[in-house]
């Protein structure tokens, strides 16, 4: 059984003051994933107050590129400091964390369609290592270098690794319905266009539909859910909003 979880920005950092890790939330999610007793376990974690708000200084995101170093290494050392802080605190829970550097491995095309070989992820999990990946910037086809986001790489990971499940845990404890009530499970994305908005519109912010239609396209269960809630995925339960096919 191989899962893939994401902590998001919102649940890593504090996003409100640049380079700040939220030491409270972070705590209660390595502690949730520590007693978990986890197996086959990929974490990637979102940029939050590190990654956002060097990308924003200089210009950089998932389409628009740079070929300026040292604004790549700036956007990548946040992230990688945020990276460390993550990996040290599951490895002082007593998780065998190592770290995976996208910046290392990944690339896009010319087409902007992102690849990471997987090799070193996948032997960390035979090994019983717990890789942990993080949003970050990657080499761009005639862009230089363009963010790739922690979404980008569940789905990536997901695919690559055949996973079984996959959650999402961030500040929202679900996709939310006209009422902002959690919908349980959502099985074709015609059934929530309404609430998502945009059914045909291409989604350029990047938003819930976007992610909905993505994680509809997976082939495992995905789970979008809340802090509180992590306990209950990492047990194997269903948690927030459930995407199926
Ligand atoms: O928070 C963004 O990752 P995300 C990473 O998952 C950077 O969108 C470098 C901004």
């Amino acid at each position: 059984m191989t899962t893939v979880l994401k902590l998001g920005g919102s649940v890593v950092t504090d996003k409100s003051t640049p380079e700040t890790v939220d030491d409270d939330s972070l705590d209660a999610a390595v502690a949730a994933v520590a007693d978990s007793d986890p197996s086959r376990l990929v974490i990637v974690h979102g940029g939050g107050s590190f990654g956002h708000h060097n990308a924003e200084k200089h210009g950089v995101s998932d389409s628009q590129g740079t070929h300026d170093a040292e604004a790549v290494f700036e956007i990548h050392d946040a992230m990688r400091r945020l990276n460390d802080a993550v990996v040290t605190r599951l490895q002082d829970a007593g998780i065998a964390a190592l770290p995976v550097h996208p910046l290392s491995l990944g690339a896009r095309d010319a087409e902007a369609a992102f690849s990471l070989p997987l090799d070193s992820t996948a032997t960390m999990l035979d090994e019983g290592f717990v890789p942990v990946l993080h949003g970050d910037v990657t080499a761009h086809a005639a862009s230089g270098a363009t963010v790739v986001s922690g979404d980008e790489l569940v789905t990536t990971l997901a695919r690559g690794l055949d996973a079984d499940r996959v959650g999402l845990c961030s500040t929202v404890p679900g996709v939310l319905d006209a009422d902002n009530e959690v919908i349980p499970e959502i099985t074709a994305f015609e059934d929530v266009a309404s609430v998502l908005g945009g059914s045909d519109a291409t989604d350029v912010t990047g938003g819930m539909a976007a992610k909905v239609r993505a994680l509809l396209e997976l082939g495992a269960p995905a789970h979008i859910f809340g802090p509180d809630a992590l306990p209950r995925f990492l047990a194997g339960g269903d948690a927030g909003t459930v995407i199926r096919d």
